[in-house]
């Protein structure tokens, strides 16, 4: 079942989150610093032995001081325009975490706006990419819980409205 929130994802207390980290996965602004913040230095540590991560791709590591038991850490596209395949890369977003949280037997999972900040990508668009590709995954996976944590109003008032129909 898909779930719709305004929350902080730091807080959540199910099976995994996930971060809209950079290639570096050594953390940074907006939600990623927020998850190394409530998570603590051992999160950081874990992360320097990924050798960081591909555009559209993601990693796992544990949650450390989270109540969530993972991160899965994925890397959004920065919005050039559009025509940088930035929607295809940010839909591999989505497909790669629900891929990771297959093979670990993860029930529950919560998405950030993946790219909606910092990454500048419409969140309109980000939205109907996001619900999409969960849809899909979801076709695999049936019983998992799919949470969208937004942030922001505008963003919850998007996804609102996108998942009526
Ligand atoms: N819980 C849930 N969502 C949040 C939280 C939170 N605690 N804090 C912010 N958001 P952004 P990006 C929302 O900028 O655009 C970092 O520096 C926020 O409102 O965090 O993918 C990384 O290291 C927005 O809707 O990520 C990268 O360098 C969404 O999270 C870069 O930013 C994503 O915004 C990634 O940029």
């Amino acid at each position: 079942m898909i779930h719709l929130e305004l929350s902080d994802i730091t807080k959540f207390t199910g099976d995994a989150i996930v971060n809209a980290a950079n290639r570096s996965l050594l953390g940074g602004g907006g939600v990623d610093g927020a998850i190394h913040r409530a998570a603590g230095s051992g999160l950081l540590e874990e992360c320097r032995t990924l050798g960081g991560c591909a555009t559209g791709d993601a990693k796992l590591t544990s949650g450390h001081g989270l109540p969530a038991k993972y991160v899965i850490h994925t890397v959004g596209p920065v919005w050039q325009g559009g025509g940088h395949d930035e929607a295809e890369l940010l839909a591999s977003c989505y497909r790669r975490c629900m891929e990771i949280a297959s093979e670990h037997e993860i029930a529950s999972i919560a998405f950030p706006n993946i790219s909606t900040g910092i990454y500048r990508f419409p969140k309109e668009l980000a939205a109907e990419i996001a619900i999409a590709t969960i849809r899909k995954a979801m076709l695999d996976m049936p019983a998992i819980e799919v949470y969208f944590s937004c942030f922001d109003e505008e963003n919850y008032r998007i996804y609102r409205d996108l998942l009526k129909n």
